[in-house]
Order: structure tokens, then sequence, then C-alpha cells
């Protein structure tokens, strides 16, 4: 092992110390993401390295089980009934077309499966509804994650009992920029909710946005508000702002990608058994940023043609880009020629290590 490698291992080796034995404080997270890129990008693989396959990445799909006419004001949030974005307000979707939209997702090759529903809150009869799906989607052998806004505790366990193996609620951003965003719910009222996910016995998925018009220091304090969670969550999806017509945030300007870069490697750092959740932005974002965040520690992506209302990338186009890279998904099985999308004719199998050769 060189000198440089000795000292990032002990770097990460501190940096575990401490997330064991002391609350993570915004200076410390704001200091390594003002590390020099290659010294930041080093310590942020070594920690993944140590606890994942560096060439895995978790394909998890997500549907819009119910959207848009959402009271609440997310400023970002094309399924707020008050902006006008042209999102149209649906019902909850029947169970067959549910479990239809969950063997595709298996079938093309994702193991998790992540409905999302446009409300403040659920009622209890709303619970009931999502349960029925969860065991519907489990029976087919996806784990499952809900996103249907603040929970009670019943229905947390409701949830649980059900088999809902991960629950997704987001802290978003800072709790001192929180208000510049959002101010139909409080923060405490987003860390009771994931309170009732964890007593239930679920598993928290918990990330938040980037790009919205905070500083490097509230994204830094956004890292240690989740790593700070006792237990951290397992799942913390990073979002890159999706800019809608008719939000509030459509014209926020870019944010440079290095800080976006930046903002999962601090989240691999501090939470290094975390999957670390490469969300939502990714075709915006493009290619080579994307294989930027994947060698800065991101290890799961949301796979499938749309996220809840906005385009993701193709599926072909991710089967494609893991193969170029010489990735592969977790556990799951990819379609077996490389895709139309690409631009080539080549029909080797997809999992070619390496890739196919042919772009
Ligand atoms: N209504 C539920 C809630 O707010 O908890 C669940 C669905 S909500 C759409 C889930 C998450 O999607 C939000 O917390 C936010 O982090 C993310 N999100 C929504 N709109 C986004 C956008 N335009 N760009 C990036 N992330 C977005
Ligand atoms: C998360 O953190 N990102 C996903 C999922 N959890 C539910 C949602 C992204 C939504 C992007 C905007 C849209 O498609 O409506
Ligand atoms: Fe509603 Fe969730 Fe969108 Fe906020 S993020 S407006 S709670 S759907």
């Amino acid at each position: 092992m060189g000198s440089t490698e000795v000292q990032a291992m002990a770097a990460v080796q501190q940096a575990e110390q401490q997330a064991k034995a002391a609350p993570w404080t915004v200076a410390a997270v704001e200091a390594l993401m003002a590390l020099p890129l290659p010294e930041l990008m080093h310590r942020a693989q070594t920690v993944h390295r140590a606890h994942f396959d560096p060439l895995e990445v978790e394909f998890a799909t997500l549907l819009s089980v119910k959207t848009g006419g959402c009271p609440e004001d997310c400023s970002y949030c094309p399924q707020a009934a008050r902006y006008d974005t042209g999102v149209e307000a649906t019902k909850l979707m029947d169970p067959a077309d549910v479990l239809a939209a969950a063997r595709a997702a298996k079938q093309a090759g994702a193991t998790r499966f992540c409905m999302g529903a446009a409300w403040r809150a659920p009622k209890d009869r709303d619970i009931e509804k999502v349960s029925e799906l969860v065991r519907g989607v489990k029976a087919l052998g996806l784990e499952t994650c809900g996103t249907l806004g603040m929970l009670e505790e019943g229905q947390a366990q409701a949830l649980a009992d059900a088999g809902l193996d991960y629950y997704n609620h987001n802290l978003d951003t800072a709790p001192e920029f929180y208000g510049q965003i959002i101010t139909t719910r409080e923060y405490q009222d987003r860390l009771d909710t994931l309170g009732h996910v964890r007593s239930a016995g679920m598993k928290v998925c918990c990330g938040g946005i980037v790009g919205m018009g905070e500083g490097r220091r509230q994204r830094a304090a956004l890292i240690a508000q989740l790593a700070n969670l006792n237990p951290y969550p397992e799942s913390v999806p990073i979002n890159h702002l999706v800019k809608v017509e008719g939000t509030p945030l459509a014209d926020q300007p870019d944010l440079d990608p290095m800080e976006f870069v930046r903002t999962i490697a601090v989240a691999r750092i501090t939470m290094p058994t975390a999957r670390v959740r490469l969300s939502a932005g990714r075709r915006e974002m493009g290619e080579a940023v994307q294989t930027l965040c994947f060698l800065a520690g991101a290890n799961s992506i949301f796979y499938g043609d749309k996220l809840l209302t906005t385009d993701n990338p193709e599926s072909m186009d991710d089967v494609a880009l893991m193969n170029k890279l010489g990735m592969h998904p977790r556990g799951g099985q990819l379609p077996e020629v490389a895709p139309a999308a690409t631009g080539t004719s080549c029909a080797k199998p997809i999992a070619t290590p390496g890739g196919c050769g042919c772009n």
C-alpha cells in the first residue's frame, strides 16, 4: 500500500470512528466537502470498497400510484396542486395495474419497487389499500418501498405488518434552508414520521434534493442531519433538482455539477453502509457526471423511463451505461442484448464484461 493509500485509510478509519462516537458536525462535513476533489474521491472510494462491491448498482423502479393534487407547497414539486405544471390529479391506481408494472420492472432487472403517492398524509383507508399493493408486489419477489407522506405510528405499523421493507421520507434540505422551500409542514414533522417508521421496524430511505439555491454549508448540514439519525438511513436518495415549469424553482440557476458529486461523496463517507441512491436529475446530468457519482460511492439508481411525473433516462440507456462502465445491477437480470438506444446493432449479451466493445 502506498503512503497516500495509508493516509486515506487512516482518514477513513478516523471518520468511521467519529461516526460511531459522536455526531457529525456541519463543520466536519463541510471540511470533507472542501477537500481537493481527488482526495475526496479517494476517501469516498476507500469507504465504498470497504463495504460494497464497487461494480454493483442497485436498480429500483419507481411508480406513481397516486399522482398530483397534493395540498402541500413544496417549491420543487410538480405534484403540488397550487402550481400550474400540467400534472393531472389521479386516484389511487388499481392493484392489477400496479402489479403489472411491478412484474415488468422485475423482468427488466429491478430488485426494488417503490410506490409513490402525492399525499400530505395518507388516510387509514389509503393505508389499507396500499397494504394490499405491498403484499402483491412482495409476492413477486421484489423488495418493497413506499413514499406516501407523513405517517402516524399505527399507519407505519400497518405497512410494516403488510411487509413493506423500506419507507421513503426525505428531509429534503438543511433545517435552516427548509423554510424557503416548504411552509406547509415542519422539519420536525418529517423527523417524527422517520421515528414512526423506525419504531415499526421498517428500513428508512431518507435523503434530500441538491440544487435548490442552497449553499455548500447547507448541503453539508443536510448530510450531517442524515448521518446523525440514529441509526442512519439504510438508503439515502440524493436528488438533483429537476426544474419543472410552473413550480417556484423552475428558473433556479444551475448548480456546478462537481458540487453534486461532492455531496454524493460525503454521503458515502458519513454513511458507509447505506445505499446511496443517485436519484432524480440523472437525465439532465448526462453520463459523465453520473459516472463520477458512481466513483464517489453512489450504488443505487431509479431504473425505468419515468420517475414519478418527470423523465428518467431510458432503461436501455442505463443498461448500456452499466455495460460501458463494466458495472452491473445487484442480483437483477438485465435484458439479454445490447440496447438499440446505443445506436449499435450489436447483439452480444449485455453481461459481456467491460461492454461489448462496439461503442
Ligand atoms: N408526497 C410524499 C412526500 O412528499 O413525502 C411522497 C412523494 S415526494 C414526490 C418524494 C420526494 O421526491 C420529495 O421528498 C423530493 O425529495 C423528491 N422530489 C419531488 N420533486 C422533485 C424534483 N422536481 N426534483 C428533485 N426531487 C424531487
Ligand atoms: C426520492 O428521493 N426521489 C424520488 C423518490 N424518492 C420517490 C422521486 C423523484 C421525483 C422527481 C420528480 C417527479 O418525477 O415528479
Ligand atoms: Fe406533495 Fe410530496 Fe410533492 Fe410535497 S413532495 S407537494 S408532499 S407530493
